[in-house]
């Protein structure tokens, strides 16, 4: 069998496993699945991920998994994506951790109720407060090194670059970050990506 992950192209969390799958040559099936009209809450759906939520994937002995970066780290066991040294491997888990708890909650937020119709003003000053404050945490780390983990490439990139980029489309204004944006060119590079997708 083949993986077969399920997602929504718009979100950042199912983007960054189809990124991860193409990084490491993993063949897959992607089957669009709509988080916003209630089919991640149909009961065969709920069968997979009782949490009702994508990414799920199905691997190809036919267990499933859900949660990005769970699943990230899975694709992505024993690969140079996954730091050998103990500590980075550690550094890299903060990362995951971080954008889980204190970058995802804003700026993806944001960016939902911004594709739902809402205006900039209308969001929630706390919520922008503390997405700004995620993506300043990024551009002090990263206006000293090119990469979020030991200088190179890993799993931290691909999970934080996912909303990273996108964080525009939630009225957080890039142009204050210059260091996340060359970080964002560079990551792009890495995984062949163009344009937002
Ligand atoms: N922490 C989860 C978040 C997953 C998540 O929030 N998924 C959204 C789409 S981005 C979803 O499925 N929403 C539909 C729902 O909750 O019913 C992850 O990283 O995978």
């Amino acid at each position: 069998m083949t993986l077969t992950i399920y997602g929504d192209h718009r979100s950042g969390n199912c983007l960054k496993v189809k990124w991860a799958a193409e990084r490491l040559g993993l063949a897959y099936d992607w089957i669009e699945v709509d988080a916003r009209d209630g089919e991640t809450r149909s009961p065969p759906f709920l069968k997979l991920n009782p949490a009702g939520q994508v990414p799920t994937v199905v691997l190809p002995d036919g267990r499933a998994l859900a949660q990005s970066n769970a699943i990230l780290l899975h694709l992505a066991a024993g690969t140079d994506l996954i730091p050998a040294d103990p500590y980075w491997r550690s550094k890299m888990f903060e990362w995951l951790f971080w954008e889980q708890h204190s970058h995802e909650p804003y700026i993806a937020a944001a960016r939902r109720q911004m594709m739902r119709g809402a205006s900039k003003k209308d969001l929630d000053a706390e919520l922008v407060r503390r997405g700004d404050a995620a993506l300043a945490r990024m551009e002090a780390w990263l206006s000293a090194y090119p990469y979020l983990v030991d200088g190179r490439f890993s799993l931290a990139d691909i999970s934080l670059i996912a909303y990273t980029r996108l964080a525009h489309e939630g009225g957080f204004d890039l142009t204050k970050y210059p260091a996340v944006c060359v970080w964002i060119d560079r990551v792009e590079a890495e995984l062949g990506l163009t344009v937002p997708a």
